[in-house]
């Protein structure tokens, strides 16, 4: 499958159990995801990774609970626990994820005044990672999703790889949710309207 590429999307302590955003059963995607790993030419990996005070933190607004919402510049925004804080263990990758095989490593949500749930683009849905030219320079066309969490970075990342015209798809046993509110049914709803398919 050399015109596919294999992203892994924030397979970190923090989302994984006893993580400061943990998501049920995140952990579970470990040994899926390795076995995957092998069958793909082109494999990105990457990290949320957010500067101490990161502006999608609930902690840096007053009178705001994490998953609270606030209205920024660029649309509404989910408020989170401080989570995956550059350099700190729960920025780490999961230690049973198999990192070697990684080609690429994005990094996202490094800006202090803007979140970044997808590998493509920050929450503006304008401003680049990168991505989108390192897999077209590798000659990829397919783009396979796995990771954390469904309903968040893996739906955005998913989503904009459809936009940008690559044949997309989201291995949904690779993936678990967060949940907010029904943010799974919606983001799954949305991603097969926008042609992704949902491989269960
Ligand atoms: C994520 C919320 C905040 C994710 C990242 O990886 O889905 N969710 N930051
Ligand atoms: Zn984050």
């Amino acid at each position: 499958m050399s015109d596919t590429a294999l992203l892994v999307i924030d397979v970190q302590n923090d989302f994984c159990p006893g993580g400061a955003l943990a998501v049920t059963d995140g952990d579970a995607v470990v040994p899926i995801i390795n076995a995957m790993l092998p069958d793909y030419a082109v494999r990105v990996f990457t990290q949320d990774w957010h500067p101490a005070g990161h502006s999608s933190f609930a902690s840096q607004h007053s009178g705001k609970a994490p998953f609270e919402t606030t209205e920024m510049p660029y649309g509404t925004q989910v408020l989170w626990p401080d989570h995956c804080v550059q350099g700190t263990s729960g920025a780490a990758f999961h230690p049973d994820l198999e990192t070697d095989p990684a080609d690429m490593i994005i990094r996202k949500g490094f800006r202090p005044d803007i979140d970044s749930y997808s590998a493509f683009f920050e929450n503006d849905r304008t401003t680049p990672t990168g991505l989108e030219g390192y897999l077209r320079t590798r000659g990829v066309t397919n783009v396979l999703c796995t990771g954390l969490a469904t309903d968040f970075c893996v739906a955005y990342s998913a989503l904009d790889a459809a936009r940008l015209g690559f044949t997309t798809s989201v291995h949904l046993p690779a993936c678990r949710a967060i949940d907010l509110d029904g943010s799974l049914d919606a983001a799954l709803t949305e991603m097969k309207d926008a042609g992704i398919t949902l491989i269960s």
